[in-house]
């Protein structure tokens, strides 16, 4: 038996001492119940489906059925089922997916944790179990739970720190979606008839019984409205300092929560986002002049041309206008690339109608994205370019010079910088 402090202590202290997170009193904010819960669900419901579907998505940009290289997750057996070739119009779908897979999942963060606060004492109800059933919803809420924590913490490390999991992002946010995603679905097909019939009560007063409602509530400091309201403003502003990352000019500028460290770009023609620097590629100047670099173009059984830089500007060029759009979920406005396209060299090598799929390499000797493959619909693009210049002027150190591929939709990882070599055949 507990025994009960003498009467004239305060009655606060006594409180502190009989209780624990255990004891449903400890839980003390009347701000806590069904219809609380029921708004930020909601909202959850709609916006993680968006997330997971926009996730789908961009794992189907990479094309990871056409080659390991384009495959972070060789692993995936039945989850790659919906897989399907990424198509190249329109040329800004990826900029479009992407932008709202980041910018809504970093938007969503305070009505996570809103939503997560609003049923922690739920967390720690005691018995743990009172059934089988009871027990298999509780390892369900872990999952749901520990899923979405693990999917935006992942998330955001990766926009906000990038290559903080070197290589191992895409496995970990990949398989976590699907475990979470599995999780969140059965909760939802639990929850969303009770979520709905609580909102549609609005005006009547929590239930007593009802287990998210304190026992003993304390004093309101702030209206259940006006906590939606925080909760709502939060995201406002995360959004307003996020979105900006998918436009550039002044709207870019106000992305502040986008912190790519290496300065910002310069002015000019060159004067849009980087992703990785010559320098941090280890590209070594040497290997990129006019005299020492040659562009190796392999085809047909093994038909080979070599080409200088000056060769290819002699070529037919093409301009193209396309969007550098990442996985990160920054992206360009259209930057006019110039160069060859990348049938034409097709049909160099032998592939005269038809292109096949397309394997590029880099000068870069180590690193995730320093090859990539494109699919047959993607070469045969006739703005899919091998690009030498950019917004009229030669393409910067930094941008990919002596040449890169530019892709229309397809997400910037495929848009492989300092090409040494490119092998055309089917893959
Ligand atoms: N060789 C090589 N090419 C690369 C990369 C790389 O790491 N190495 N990064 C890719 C990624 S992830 C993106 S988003 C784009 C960015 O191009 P930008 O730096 O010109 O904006 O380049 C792509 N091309
Ligand atoms: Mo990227």
């Amino acid at each position: 038996m507990v025994r009960r402090p003498a009467s004239g202590v305060p009655r606060t202290y006594r409180r502190g001492m009989a209780r624990s997170p255990f004891t449903p009193s400890f839980w003390r904010s009347p701000l806590r119940g069904p219809w609380l819960t029921s708004v930020l669900g909601v909202v959850l419901l709609g916006g993680i489906t968006v997330l997971f579907v926009t996730g789908l998505l961009s794992y189907a940009a990479y094309n990871p059925g056409l080659s390991p290289v384009n495959d972070k997750t060789p692993d995936k057996g039945v989850l790659g089922f919906y897989l399907f070739s990424w198509p190249t119009d329109p040329h800004w779908l990826y900029r479009l997916t992407q932008g709202i897979h980041v910018t809504l999942g970093i938007t969503l963060i305070p009505v996570l944790l809103a939503k997560l606060w609003s049923v922690v004492p739920k967390l720690f109800t005691l018995p743990p179990a009172r059934s089988l059933a009871h027990a298999l919803e509780r390892i369900s809420l872990l999952l749901l739970v520990g899923g979405a924590l693990f999917e935006f913490v992942t998330g955001v490390l990766n926009v906000q720190l990038d290559y903080v999991f070197p290589g191992s992002f895409y496995p970990l946010h990949f398989y976590g979606a699907w475990v979470f995603f599995a999780a969140f679905v059965a909760h939802a097909v639990l929850k969303t008839p009770l979520a709905l019939r609580n909102l549609r009560r609005i005006r009547e007063l929590p239930s007593r019984a009802d287990e998210l409602v304190s026992p003993d509530p304390a004093e309101p400091t702030v209206s259940r409205r006006g906590a939606l309201w925080f909760v709502g403003g939060g995201s406002l502003l995360l959004f307003l300092t996020t979105a900006g990352r998918s436009f550039d000019g002044v709207l870019r500028r106000t992305a502040l929560l986008a912190p790519h460290g290496g300065g910002e770009p310069a002015s000019g023609p060159g004067g849009f986002q980087i992703n990785k620097t010559a320098a941090y590629a280890g590209i070594d100047p040497a290997e990129t002049g006019a005299e020492a670099w040659r562009l190796v173009v392999t085809g047909r059984d093994g038909r080979t041309v070599r080409l200088s830089r000056a060769e290819l500007l002699q070529l037919p060029l093409h301009s193209a206008a396309l969007p550098i759009a990442c996985v990160e979920g920054w992206s360009t406005s259209d930057q006019w690339w110039r160069g060859v396209r990348l049938r034409d060299l097709a049909a160099l090598v032998g592939y005269e109608d038809d292109p096949p799929d397309l394997f590029v390499e880099s000068l870069q000797r180590h690193g995730a994205f320093r090859r990539a493959a494109l699919r047959a619909n993607q070469v045969a693009d006739p703005r899919s370019l091998l690009a030498l210049s950019v917004n009229g002027a030669d393409l910067t150190p930094d941008h990919g010079h002596p040449a890169r591929i530019i892709v229309p939709a397809a997400p910037g990882v495929l848009n492989t910088k300092w090409v040494a070599r490119l092998t055309f055949g089917d893959l």
